[in-house]
């Protein structure tokens, strides 16, 4: 009897946490969406938007020995990598789309090529800025670029498919090491900004 009372108790707990888990979900989901149930993080991407905010180069700037103004044609000339079948979720988790077969250089390199100011050996807390022309940012961190995979999969992509990126372009940050891809997902990229921690 007392067991059975038990069992009763366990079964009623699971089905309350259940009921109160949907009402979340549901939630979420709703808070996720405008009046006109449009995903919030989806941006209106009409002609004159994209050419309001299409951006032609990135200003790799702050504490770097070469200020970089960074064209296609000189992204091009770096180090190529291909990305494959890149998923972009937003921190909700829902999914806002895919790109396939993408061609960029990796935010490492284009570092590389800057040069942060390392004052001496113990001198690395800096963080790394990615801005676009709408003023979406992301943040790095010198040690998750150079001292760890992060580094190995932050990409700056220029095509997609063989052809320039024209909607989101000319260029988009992405990480693809992120468990949710969407916030450190950068696009009309125009701007790389190293800052030293004080
Ligand atoms: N420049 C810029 N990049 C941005 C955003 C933005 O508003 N502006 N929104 C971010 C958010 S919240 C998400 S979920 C993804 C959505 O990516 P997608 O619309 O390209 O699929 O882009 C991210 N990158
Ligand atoms: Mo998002």
């Amino acid at each position: 009897m007392k067991n059975s009372f038990k069992l009763v108790l366990i079964f009623s707990f699971f089905i309350v946490a259940n009921a109160c888990n949907q009402v979340s979900e549901t939630k979420e989901a709703n808070h996720e969406k405008d009046s006109t149930g449009k995903h919030q993080c989806s941006k209106d991407m009409d002609a004159a938007t994209q050419e309001k905010n299409r951006s032609s180069s990135i200003h790799v700037s702050g504490e770097v020995i070469n200020l970089l103004i960074l064209n296609i044609d000189s992204i091009k000339a770096m180090p190529a990598v291909e990305v494959k079948n890149y998923q972009v979720v937003c921190q909700s988790g829902t999914s806002m789309g895919e790109a396939k077969n993408c061609k960029g250089v990796l935010l490492k390199s284009i570092l590389e090529k800057a040069v942060i100011k390392q004052a001496h050996h113990k001198d690395r807390n800096f963080y790394i800025v990615a801005r676009a022309t709408d003023n979406y940012m992301a943040t790095f961190s010198w040690g998750e670029i150079f001292n760890n995979e992060t580094g190995n999969h932050t990409y700056v992509l220029f095509e997609e498919n063989g052809k320039p990126i024209i909607e989101k372009g000319a260029f988009v940050l992405v990480c693809t090491n992120d468990i949710k891809s969407g916030p450190r997902h950068v696009y009309w990229l125009n701007s790389i900004e190293v800052n030293r921690v004080k």
